[in-house]
């Protein structure tokens, strides 16, 4: 950030605001929807990690790919998909980006290049790889980004996939969005050695560490990571360490840590963070109010589209979906 102009980095940064804000208010009003029983199956919020998505996925074009977590929202919020056809899906309703199939943890928009949450851990690496592999064979210049927590760097498909990556010199960003947390678990006292970016560096793929609460942080590591890739340098890696403020779901009441600890961390949340920031760069306070209004509305309309959307009839019901138990 060091060289880039004051009016650039506010203009940058309200634009960062936007993009966190609305993730926030998304899930917010997700929770709404789930406690209220409008929304089905379980919802996994990533209240207090917003700045990891809007940082990477600010380097990213349209036509690159992104795959996701089971707590995905925000990584397709960021990627550029309609929050409207977003909430409809949460309720399982037809005008859902998956025709309400999906649901929260598996939410996908092809429209935008997001492949899709995934209720498999570590499953969205294989994804994110092949979608690169692929785009090498049909000669695209698109790369993938594949956002995993902290918990997926014990799993098979790290190694697998940072692997085949490196070998085939693929262009793929590998994000380690580090919330502390591997479900109930503390993520620490699971894992050996140095941490994900040892791993990552033990298999050849360059990585960088970056405070995730940052956004500015975030963003230019990111992007010395993606021109790399862009570049044809092969796979690069980022550990972006933050915290989960909210339950591993939207029913875990996390008893497994102190309200000290919340509050302790509450102190770096990655919103208020980057408005203080803007504050002391002269944005005034009534635009950093109007971009929280204007989203708190725009999550308003999308619950009531999404209420007053058709839910999917029983003939549907096989439509779009492996034929695995259909009737014939
Ligand atoms: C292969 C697999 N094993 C176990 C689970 C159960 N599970 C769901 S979320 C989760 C924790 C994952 O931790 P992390 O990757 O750090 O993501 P976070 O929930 O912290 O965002 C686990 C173990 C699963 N969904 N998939």
């Amino acid at each position: 950030m060091g060289e880039m102009k004051a009016a650039d980095r506010v203009t940058l940064g309200l634009a960062f605001l936007r993009t966190m804000v609305r993730i926030r208010e998304f899930e917010m009003h997700a929770r709404i929807g789930y406690d209220r029983g409008e929304i089905p199956g379980v919802v996994h919020l990533s209240i207090g990690q917003e700045a990891v998505p809007a940082g990477v996925c600010a380097n990213l074009r349209r036509d690159d790919y992104v795959a996701s977590t089971h707590r995905g929202h925000g990584h397709c919020i960021a990627k550029g998909a309609d929050v409207t056809a977003m909430m409809a899906e949460l309720f399982g309703k037809t005008t859902g980006t998956c025709k309400g199939k999906g649901g929260s943890m598996h939410i996908a928009d092809f429209s935008v290049g997001m492949l899709g949450a995934n209720g498999v851990v570590g499953g969205g690496i294989g994804i994110a790889v092949g979608a690169a592999q692929a785009a090498r064979l049909l000669h695209k210049d698109a790369i993938s980004a594949c956002f995993f927590g902290d918990g997926a760097v014990n799993r098979g498909p790290f190694l697998e996939g940072l692997n085949w990556a490196a070998v085939f010199n693929l262009p793929v960003l590998f994000i380690c969005e580090d919330n502390t947390f591997s479900a109930f678990t503390r993520a620490s006292d699971t894992t050996a050695g140095k941490g994900p970016t040892a791993r990552a560096e033990a298999i050849g793929v360059r990585a960088l560490s970056v405070d995730g609460n940052n956004v500015f942080a975030v963003y230019e590591a990111a992007r010395e990571l993606v021109e790399g890739i862009r570049a044809g340098h092969g796979p690069g890696f980022l550990h972006a360490p933050t915290y989960r403020l909210d339950g591993h779901t939207v029913f875990d009441k996390a008893p497994y840590r102190s309200n000290e600890e919340v509050e302790y961390h509450r102190g770096d949340d990655p919103v208020a963070l980057l408005e203080s920031r803007l504050h002391a760069w002269g944005v005034d306070g009534t635009q950093l109010d109007a971009i929280h209004i204007e989203a708190r509305e725009e999550m308003v309309r999308a619950m009531e589209a999404a209420r007053k959307a058709p839910s999917p009839s029983e003939a549907d019901a096989f439509a779009d979906v492996q034929l695995i138990g259909a009737p014939r």
